[in-house]
């Protein structure tokens, strides 16, 4: 029996396997014009992916197109073409950089070898997610958008899938007259409604978790970025976290976060979350919802980039896109060029000319993180009040929460209770308030206390 939240994958076990055994694959690109990434770019992150998969890329084919076909995405001829080199390298596998509609995924598995499965970019990204996902939150996440993804094509190629998972024999158990395919899609239905049942237990079930784990109230700073870019790694460096971090894509899945106290004495919590990429598939999207609720929810996004990447510029627009559509682009956010220490001097001058706002740092290396933390604790100031509260003594877990997550500018015995001068952000300000000394603390005189 399979652990229902195992999701399935389409090609095989990953980069462990041996050289021999790994699937060969074949990319296919569009050359359109006014695409806004090269498609040598788009097509070498696709290689990436590809290998993160656990396939190898033996061939590449391009065309160029003013405008895609609707049956084929590519002209007829250039699939004939493709089909009989397919043939002729034994390929197993072949990968569309460009999202294929269910008809044209279709329409291109007729035209291939029936051993040949036929995939695109979104169905790639889902397939390393399924290898990745370790925590059981992560899993039903991945299999939820990959039942989404199957849904409108379970004629095509996870046809199978779908019946294995069903227990196979699946016609057979349904009355006459009802065709195969209706009894699939509502059996995918159903099974996508049972996910997100689940789902809503699990992340139930974390949000209690965290209350107990973690003070609210205290300031959110998530770390956030394109895939590779150095995230878990940033987390490691400053809190110790311990977090997966690799030389690939999607290495960390599942959101991460430690309690972190700045140089300044101010409590954050830090999240690593899950990479992003171009052409992030919605269905991913709105499958880790929960997991990406952990940056909308912030106080403040860091956004890393790998400064060392010729493809800076587009990483930073690609996740520009993504946390708009996840509604966290108004959000206050630093770009954090890392990577820093894999570039020469000039270099780092000139990006730090292009990206004035940005700062520069190495989370290998701990170059910049000093000034990245500054920045840290300047926006988690920045809604920040001076107030003075007089804490009876009974209430003791109150002052020591005020040490815990606050700015404690001064602490004073009296013999009402404890009366500390601190820092509150909004949230803080309306816990202390049955606690409050009349009139703010800034016109007050703290500074006497
Ligand atoms: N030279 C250099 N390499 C770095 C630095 N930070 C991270 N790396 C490397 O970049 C690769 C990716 O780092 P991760 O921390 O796993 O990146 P991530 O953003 O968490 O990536 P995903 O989890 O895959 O989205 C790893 O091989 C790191 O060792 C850095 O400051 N300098
Ligand atoms: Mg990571």
């Amino acid at each position: 029996m399979i652990d229902s939240s195992t999701p399935v994958t389409l090609l095989g076990s990953g980069p462990q396997g041996l050289d021999e055994q790994r699937e060969r694959a074949v990319l296919v690109g569009v050359d359109r014009p006014h695409a806004d990434w090269p498609l040598e770019v788009s097509l070498s992150e696709l290689e990436r992916l590809v290998d993160t998969a656990g396939a190898k890329v033996v061939a590449t084919f391009t065309q160029r197109l003013a405008q895609p076909n609707p049956r084929t995405l590519i002209g007829s001829g250039k699939v004939e073409q493709i089909a009989a080199e397919v043939r002729m390298l034994g390929a197993n596998v072949v990968v569309f950089d460009d999202e294929l509609s269910p008809s044209q995924q279709q329409n291109l598995e007729r035209a291939f070898d029936k051993s040949v499965k036929v995939i695109d970019r979104t169905a790639l990204i889902l397939d390393i997610f399924a290898l990745h996902a370790t925590t059981k939150e992560g899993r039903l996440q991945v299999r939820l958008a990959q039942n989404q993804y199957l849904l409108p094509r379970l004629r095509g190629m996870w046809a199978h899938l779908a019946s294995n998972r069903m227990g196979g024999g699946v016609g057979s158990r349904f009355g006459e007259g009802e065709s195969q395919l209706e009894v699939d899609r509502r059996m995918v239905r159903k099974r996508i409604t049972s996910i997100r049942r689940e789902l809503e237990h699990v992340k139930g079930v974390r949000a209690v978790q965290r209350e107990g784990r973690l003070e609210s109230g205290v300031f959110k700073v998530a770390i956030a970025g394109y895939t590779n870019a150095g995230k878990s790694t940033l987390l490691n460096h400053l809190a110790d976290a311990g977090v997966y971090s690799d030389d690939k894509l999607f290495a960390t899945l599942d959101s991460t976060t430690r309690r972190y106290v700045l140089p300044d004495g101010r409590a954050v919590t830090l999240t690593d979350t899950v990479g992003f990429i171009k052409k992030l598939p919605t269905t991913l999207v709105e499958a880790f919802r929960s997991t990406l609720d952990e940056i909308s929810g912030a106080d403040l996004v860091l956004q890393v980039v790998d400064g060392s990447s010729d493809e800076m510029g587009r990483h930073i627009e690609a996740v520009e896109e993504i946390l708009d559509q996840i509604g966290a682009s108004a959000l206050p956010r630093v770009l954090v060029l890392n990577k820093v220490d894999a570039l020469g001097e000039t270099a780092v001058e000139a990006l730090a000319r292009r990206y004035p706002h940005g700062v520069c740092i190495s989370a290998r290396t701990g170059q910049g993180i000093a000034e990245l933390l500054e920045r840290v604790s300047l926006a988690a100031s920045a809604d920040e009040e001076l107030i003075e509260v007089l804490v009876p003594y009974d209430a003791g877990e109150v002052a020591s929460r005020a040490h815990r997550t606050c700015r404690v500018v001064s602490e004073r015995f009296e013999e009402g209770g404890t009366r500390l001068t601190l820092f509150a952000s909004k949230e803080q300000r309306y816990r202390f308030t049955p606690y409050l000394v009349d009139g703010d603390a800034s016109a007050s005189g703290a500074s006497d206390a």
